[in-house]
């Protein structure tokens, strides 16, 4: 195969969500209105040059609560935080910001509801992520974790008259939870099914153009964390949708020049916590192994966003505020 023949496809969209975008401006605003250090409790969101930048500017990670000075500032991450880590904030008197992703707290707010009702809640999600300990601990005495179709098997019985729904983590394979949900709905025939959808539209988009791509792909290149859920499904859609080969890394020294011998072909993609920048880097690696030809597939426009939290957000202008007592 000679040089010109080498091709990048693009997979779009990829990269930022609104969530991402919204919790990372939430630390950025914070470092701005009230200095450093600030605190967040875990990853703003699970990117290694995110949360390395960040840090270098100020930003002091934490695991938990108790590591901040009582009276400073505390972020909590984009994954969202149990009311028992809220309670344990408050009882330290620290002033923290929320940059829980709304689509989490939707999911928040379902087990809540759910619980009210009487329900027992089949949380499908993966055990020891952030996102499913947060959601898990607004109702943890009626709410049962599904993690993979195995899963399944592990639940406890429940009696024929006890009321059952599932809900899930954000950032999930689409095709996975469809399984499960199956395995679930064989095993449990009174299981009721949730309003709407909790995999994420980031999620979901990402993962319609992996597959619209991975076909003619004979290496995917998945930009991402290891710890990040959404960056790792990619690399398991691209598989299963027919790329030969896949790989999730965080730079592009990270490419093994053993990756591309006699690939004509490779995919680049990027997860909901990944920065466009490194995309750039990696496209820029490849042009270098001769990949120079470089092709956008777009799946979807997104043009949803988040407002920032209400103590961070830009102050009123004297008009807009005469306009919004004139409307009231
Ligand atoms: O949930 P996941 O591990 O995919 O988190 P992330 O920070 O990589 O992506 C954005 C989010 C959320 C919630
Ligand atoms: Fe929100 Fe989805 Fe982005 Fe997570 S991946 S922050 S749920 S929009």
């Amino acid at each position: 195969m000679s040089e010109g023949d080498k091709q990048v496809l693009l997979a779009a969209p990829r990269g930022y969500c609104a969530g991402v975008d919204r919790a990372v401006e939430t630390v950025e605003k914070a470092l701005e209105k009230y200095g450093a250090p600030v605190y967040v409790r875990k990853e703003i969101v699970h990117n290694r040059y995110v949360v390395d930048t960040l840090a270098e500017r100020g930003v002091i990670f934490v695991d938990e609560t108790d590591e901040v000075p009582e009276g400073a500032h505390l972020v909590f991450s984009a994954h969202g935080v149990s009311p028992a880590v809220r309670d344990s904030a408050d009882g330290l008197q620290l002033r923290t910001l929320d940059a829980t992703c709304p689509l989490v707290t939707k999911v928040h707010n379902e087990v809540k509801r759910f619980a009210r009702d009487g329900y027992h809640i089949l949380l499908i999600g993966h055990e020891g992520h952030e996102e499913v300990e947060g959601t898990a601990g607004e109702a943890p005495e009626v709410t049962h974790l599904v993690d993979g179709v195995e899963g399944v098997a592990k639940l406890p019985d429940f009696l024929d008259d006890e009321k059952l729904i599932w809900l899930s983590q954000t950032t999930l394979s689409v095709d996975e939870t469809l399984q499960i949900r199956q395995e679930l709905h064989r095993r449990f025939p009174q299981l009721e099914d949730p309003p709407s959808d909790d995999i994420c539209y980031a999620t979901q988009n990402r993962q319609v153009a992996v597959k619209a791509i991975a076909e003619r792909c004979e290496l995917m290149i998945v930009v991402g964390s290891q710890n990040s859920s959404n960056s790792k499904r990619l690399v398991e859609v691209a598989l299963q949708a027919g790329a030969e080969h896949a790989h999730l890394i965080d730079y592009a020294e990270q490419i093994d020049p053993a990756w591309l011998e006699g690939v004509g072909t490779v995919g680049v993609t990027s997860g909901a916590s990944v920065p466009e920048i490194l995309v750039r880097t990696v496209v820029e690696r490849l042009g270098e192994y001769g990949f120079g030809d470089v092709e956008e597939v777009t799946t979807a426009s997104e043009t949803i966003t988040f407002a920032l939290p209400r103590d961070l957000r830009p102050a009123r202008t004297r008009k807009g505020a005469a306009r919004a007592a004139q409307s009231s």
